[in-house]
């Protein structure tokens, strides 16, 4: 099967788990063609099966504003007629559910019939999506798709509620490569060591710094638990538009020596074999594929109670869940953990299980092979 997928190249978790779908679909021998404007961030080496189609934004003077949906729209009728694409997965709904339709039908007159699968990540359809201007055209291009599906029963909910009554709209969880992302493979003591010291207790987030992310909250759990007498150390990964004000923060509870901003640092997994407690402070979150990467390192999950997190994190279980904004409650789960060892133990293994039971590439990525093999027959 030849298998194209268009998703964000960019630091964040659509773009991620798309590169991890199509590098996975991959390794099982489908012929896999990315097409999207710049090298997914995790598509950083040569893989059999492999192919990356890069869409160029074609500029005149005459028009002042890019204009990628066509562009992309090109860009996958091209693709479909010389590599026999059967099935396009589109990630994150604006706007390439929309390019995808738009390729569909131009194929179609030529008598070529390509399936278009979009996957629903979570601001396409919470915030970015529900803009008045942009509503008709995700409700209409979820309703247009072949088959979608979303991430977490939660955003199934919302774009029930949101946008279509379309049935059946499948739920298929992210997941995670637990080879990869696993405490044994990496030297966490010296990874450890030279991030933070001889820190005690080292908390880590990983985002791409957008307000719903609530980052500068992980510098105030941080101070509140540094104020409990425990030696905390907050290791900051990714960027994006908080970071200024996370670092005048910093500077404010005088933390600077206790953060560490490592940047977009795109091989997360050994440093997260570094972390006790991993952040989530979210306002709103339809996953948190981040947390569940920390999970498969045996990284409990200390996250807001919002969205599609309950589902990957378990109250008291493998984590702590409140609501977002109550740093009081998020310091004292992280105390919780950072004083009772025997604890902080038992959540690791869960949260290892968890990743391994529930969420594993071996677990998840056939659901998404039933799904193409089921559209290729229908
Ligand atoms: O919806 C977004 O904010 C963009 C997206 C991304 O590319 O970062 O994040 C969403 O998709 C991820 C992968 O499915 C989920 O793990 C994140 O929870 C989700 N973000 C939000 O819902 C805020």
């Amino acid at each position: 099967m030849n298998i194209g997928i268009v998703c964000y190249p960019t630091y964040g978790g659509s773009g991620v788990i798309a590169t991890e779908l199509g590098m996975a679909l991959a390794r099982r021998g489908w012929k896999v063609h990315f097409i999207t404007y710049a090298l997914p961030s995790r598509l950083d080496r040569f893989q059999q099966n492999v192919n990356f189609h890069e869409v160029e934004i074609p500029s005149y003077p005459l028009m002042e504003h890019q204009l990628y949906t066509l562009a992309l729209a090109s860009k996958i009728i091209d693709t479909t007629r010389f590599e026999q694409l059967d099935v396009l997965h589109v990630h994150y709904a604006i706007p390439h559910a929309i390019s995808g339709y738009l390729a569909k039908q131009v194929l179609h007159t030529e008598g070529i019939s390509l399936r278009v699968i979009t996957t629903l990540h979570g601001t396409d359809i919470t915030l970015v999506g529900l803009d008045p201007g942009f509503h008709p055209l995700v409700k209409f291009s979820i309703e247009a798709s072949d088959a979608v599906t979303c991430v977490s029963n939660y955003l199934r909910d919302r774009t029930t509620q949101l946008f279509t009554d379309r049935s059946p709209i499948e739920v298929i969880p992210n997941f995670v490569d637990t080879t990869v992302y696993d405490r044994t493979a990496y030297p966490s003591a010296s990874i450890r060591k030279q991030l933070v010291g001889d820190a005690a207790l080292v908390l880590m987030h990983i985002s791409n710094f957008r307000p719903v992310k609530r980052v500068t909250d992980t510098i105030r759990i941080l101070a509140a638990v540094r104020e409990h007498g425990i030696d905390a150390y907050l290791v900051l990964v990714g960027d994006g538009p908080d970071r200024a004000e996370a670092e005048h923060l910093c500077r404010t509870l005088n933390l600077c020596d206790a953060v560490r901003f490592v940047g977009k640092v795109v091989a997360t997994a050994e440093l997260l074999s570094a972390a006790d407690i991993f952040l989530l402070p979210s306002q709103n979150e339809s996953f948190g594929l981040a947390a569940l990467e920390a999970m498969s390192c045996g990284v409990p999950v200390v996250a807001s109670n919002v969205g599609g997190i309950p589902e990957v994190v378990t109250h008291g279980h493998n984590g702590y869940l409140a609501e977002p904004g109550d740093i009081k409650r998020m310091a004292r789960y992280c105390i919780e953990l950072a004083t009772n060892p025997k604890k902080w133990q038992r959540f690791s293994s869960a949260a290892r299980a968890a990743a391994v039971e529930r969420f594993s590439v071996e677990h998840v990525v056939p659901q998404y092979e039933q799904l193409y093999r089921r559209l290729l027959h229908a």
